[in-house]
């Protein structure tokens, strides 16, 4: 990422009065890279090995979608193993976010055509895709609209492409559930964040972001038309899933 982008995140730093929801505005778009290397275990490591993911699944002459691409650190990694003919489509409805990414993947991509575009993800039509991201973006659509969503990816993709799908989740046994989340915890407070952000931050997400569980995940992936799916990585309560049309 460029040094626009290199911000320490220190949103929750200091108490406040009343902790609104979370958006994902000017102010976040400065810091988020940070926030999310610092905040998700695993978002690296997912990072260094979409380029593996791309060279076996995207296809010559396709689409490759990320939707909810962020300050396109996903694009780039997946850009990084897919043929020269595909192009590259990020979707966002964050318009800071996208100022950033926009120079972000002039910097970055040299090889494909790429294009952004700041619409809701739910309106975003799929065609031609090889590869789909939703990297830590599924988690913020609301938990009814998520099939549809699914669908009109499965339908969008050729027969042989896939869906790579990450998310927080959490667990049905309460007590893995608890321990998962201490350590996410632990993850956070490790990386230099305080007790207090990690009490405001989680309060700012409280019915923005609806974590379910690998089950859910896997029969709704089932539902939508996706023929074989498995968990691909997993650090502590946040997984990595490869969703694959047959
Ligand atoms: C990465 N994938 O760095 N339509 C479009 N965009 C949306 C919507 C929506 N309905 N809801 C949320 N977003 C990235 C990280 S962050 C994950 C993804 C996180 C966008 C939102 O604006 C934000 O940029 C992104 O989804 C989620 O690999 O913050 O934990």
């Amino acid at each position: 990422m460029s040094d626009s982008n290199s911000g320490k995140d220190r949103i929750y730093a200091r108490p406040l009065e009343r902790v609104g929801g979370f958006v994902f505005d000017d102010s976040v778009a400065a810091v988020f890279d940070d926030m999310i290397r610092r905040s998700v275990p695993g978002y690296a490591m997912t990072l260094s090995l979409m380029p593996l993911i791309a060279k076996r699944y995207a296809q010559e002459q396709t689409r490759i979608y990320d939707l909810g691409c962020s300050l396109g650190a996903g694009l780039v990694a997946i850009g990084n193993g897919s043929p020269e003919s595909t192009t590259l489509i990020g979707i966002d409805n964050s318009q800071p976010m996208l100022d950033r990414c926009q120079s972000n993947l002039a910097q970055a991509i040299e090889k494909q055509a790429w294009e952004l575009r700041c619409v809701d993800i739910l309106d975003t039509p799929i065609e031609n895709a090889s590869v789909v991201l939703l990297n830590f973006t599924l988690q913020f659509i609301p938990v009814e609209r998520r099939l549809e969503l699914l669908k009109s990816i499965a339908s969008g993709l050729k027969p042989g492409g896939v869906l790579l799908l990450s998310e927080k989740v959490r667990f049905a046994d309460p007590k893995t559930q608890q321990d998962l989340f201490n350590l996410h915890h632990d993850f956070k407070r490790d990386n230099g964040y305080t007790d207090l952000e990690i009490s405001q931050k989680r309060s700012s997400l409280d019915n923005v972001l609806m974590a379910e569980t690998i089950e859910t995940h896997k029969s709704r992936l089932s539902k939508a038309g996706f023929d074989h799916c498995e968990t691909w990585l997993q650090c502590f309560n946040f997984v990595s899933m490869l969703a694959i049309k047959a």
